[in-house]
């Protein structure tokens, strides 16, 4: 196909509730939508950065930037374009996953629309509905975390995720583990700890947790090969897996037993797919993670959590965890799952009324 133009969308979508992570910040999103005009059609990609660069150095001023001043033109300067050439077209630029990961999204969605081809069915899924779990941000205190767990286990949520960081561990996670019983229970420090707390995360071995997420700075693959040696629980890294061969690397290392995939933290969704491949030869179990998306992202998302080693609950959470009102048809829990899309492409609809109305600014063509 040829890449037409390039547009870019920016959209206010206030979260329902204050979401703060463990490097104790409130996360928001600004949410930056592209849409590929092509040969064949159009497609939508969701871009997953913040508005802050406190997950990854990626926000989303600066992938708006990057995306407009390099990746754009190379596209639409590009003869002709398939969704799996996109990352060569791109590689001239080093970094800068989400935004390449939006780009390649939005050409996925239109190759797959002109073909009639789903996403579940180009990624290869195996089911039509997908485990949630949900992932909870610090709380101001202890009464406040059990009524917002309270509620999620009321709405069916297959799995808790709590997010933790030093001052705020132990006790929270008893106090959830007591509310919750038998119930899969998680958690992510967000990188918020550091060797000297190796003893002190063993404590968490008592309350039987499917694993603990990215506790150390994401470079740092040594300290979690000792935690993961000095814990029952099972190490997970987030941040640090960016591509295929770093999920190699650490799986081989033993610094992760479990893999949390997010497709624009490694480039996009093919790239996705490869790491779900490599985690599956190697018997390392994985589940999707969330960066709090849209209808747009989620679609994508819950799609590629339909394939085989997905074999763990997702951040795939209903759209009412995070929007009034979604950019898309919302997504609804139903027995504590979400519906695989399976419409050609994402799958979804997006509202460009609401778009429009939300607007931050007119859209950005690149042609
Ligand atoms: O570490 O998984 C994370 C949100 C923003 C940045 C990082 C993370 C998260 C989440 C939210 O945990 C998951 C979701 O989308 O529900
Ligand atoms: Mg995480």
């Amino acid at each position: 196909m040829k890449i037409v133009a390039i547009e870019l969308h920016r959209v206010a979508m206030p979260l329902v509730r204050p979401f703060e992570t463990s490097f104790g910040r409130q996360v928001s999103r600004d949410v930056l939508l592209v849409r590929a005009r092509t040969s064949v059609g159009d497609g939508w990609g969701e871009c997953v950065a913040m508005s802050d660069p406190v997950y990854s150095s990626e926000y989303v001023d600066g992938c708006e930037a990057v995306i407009t001043r390099y990746l754009a033109p190379a596209l639409v300067a590009a003869p002709d374009v398939t969704a799996e050439s996109v990352a060569d077209v791109l590689g001239f630029v080093i970094g800068h996953r989400m935004a390449k990961a939006a780009l390649e999204t939005a050409v996925l969605d239109a190759q797959c629309r002109a073909e009639g081809v789903s996403f579940g069915e180009y990624f290869g899924a195996d089911r039509d509905a997908v485990d949630c779990g949900v992932s909870v941000g610090i709380a101001p205190g202890i009464d406040e975390l059990l009524d917002e767990v309270d509620g999620y286990i009321a709405e069916g949520y297959r799995r808790i995720k709590l997010k933790i960081k030093p001052g705020w561990d132990i006790e929270p996670v008893r106090a959830v583990r007591d509310l919750i019983g038998e119930t899969a229970l998680q958690v992510d420090a967000n990188t918020a700890y550091t060797r000297a707390d190796i003893e002190h995360l063993a404590r968490l071995d008592e309350f039987d947790l499917l694993l603990i997420e990215q506790p150390f700075v994401e470079d740092d693959m040594l300290t979690h090969i000792a935690l993961a040696r000095a814990i029952t629980t099972p190490v997970c890294l987030d941040e640090s897996i960016v591509n295929a061969e770093v999920a190699l690397d650490a799986i081989e290392r033993g610094a992760t037993s479990i893999v949390n995939i997010k497709a624009g933290r490694v480039g996009g969704y093919l790239e996705a797919v490869r790491v779900h491949d490599v985690c599956a030869e190697l018997g390392v179990p994985v589940w999707c993670g969330g960066m709090l998306e849209t209808g747009i992202g989620r679609a994508a998302n819950v799609a590629l959590a339909a394939m085989a080693n997905f074999t763990l609950p997702g951040d795939t959470s209903g759209s009412s965890r995070y929007f009034a009102e979604d950019l898309t048809e919302p997504f609804v829990l139903v027995d504590g799952r979400l519906a695989v899309p399976t419409g050609a492409g994402s799958g979804v609809q997006v509202r460009e009324e609401l778009l429009a109305a939300w607007a931050l600014r007119a859209p950005i063509t690149v042609r």
